[in-house]
């Protein structure tokens, strides 16, 4: 099965396909959180749930594993690193205490995913105290277990988030596709950049897709 994409389409086997959502919470799309206390407009990042949504339905109805990532700390803050917290001039740093909760804080409204995309039951749901999803978190070990060889890769932001766990990925030998009407960022600039080169040297990172083609491609 191929699906349409840059640079060339990509050569997908259901079996060992899952989609990764990351980082979908209400501390990076709503007005309140972590994003905007960085100093960042969210508006940009709330208008891709639908599409976000659409690809999750889709992996949803072709019974295929969906995995989401949230990037959130212990409510003790003993995961934060000093070089973490204190990066960035932000109004709120996190851990302390907004409109919803305490910023990035597992547990607080804020650190929620938007309800448009709540996790199943079902669906894994990693955590992570950095910006790549297989850092210091069991993420790899949930992919073999369900033996996943590939990825599509759909959230925000994606220069950071989503392109770190995508070299992450690629680096431990797993195929990516990144749906680029799924994912956003604060700077359309570093969007596009991100798009172009992780498809440059002939996808030395991974491929770009769209979720239509990707959901043509499952016939679902
Ligand atoms: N999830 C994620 O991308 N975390 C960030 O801090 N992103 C920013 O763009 N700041």
């Amino acid at each position: 099965m191929l699906i349409e994409a840059t640079p060339f389409d990509f050569p997908c086997r259901r079996d060992g396909l899952a989609l990764v959502i990351i980082d979908m919470q209400c501390d990076f799309i709503l007005p309140g959180g972590f994003g905007e206390s960085l100093g960042n407009d969210v508006s940009r990042l709330g208008a891709i749930v639908p599409t976000v949504a659409r690809l999750l339905a889709g992996f949803r109805r072709a019974g295929l594993p969906v995995f989401h990532t949230r990037e959130c700390h212990r409510p003790d803050l003993s995961d934060l690193t000093d070089a973490k917290r204190d990066r960035g001039a932000p109004d709120r740093r996190i851990g302390d205490m907004g409109p919803m909760g305490r910023l990035l804080v597992a547990g607080e409204p804020g650190a929620e995913i938007v309800p448009a995309l709540a996790p199943l039951p079902t669906e894994r749901v990693i955590d992570k105290p950095g910006k790549g999803a297989f850092t210091r978190t069991d993420f790899e070990a949930q992919l073999v277990n369900r033996r996943v060889r590939q990825l599509v890769l759909a959230g925000v932001t994606t220069e950071v988030c989503v392109q770190t766990t995508m070299r992450e990925a690629n680096d431990r030998g797993f195929d990516c596709v990144l749906a680029s009407d799924a994912t956003e960022s604060y700077f359309p600039q570093f969007k596009a950049a991100t798009l172009e080169m992780v498809v440059a040297q002939g996808a030395l990172v991974g491929w770009v897709s769209t979720t239509d083609a990707i959901l043509s491609a499952l016939d679902v």
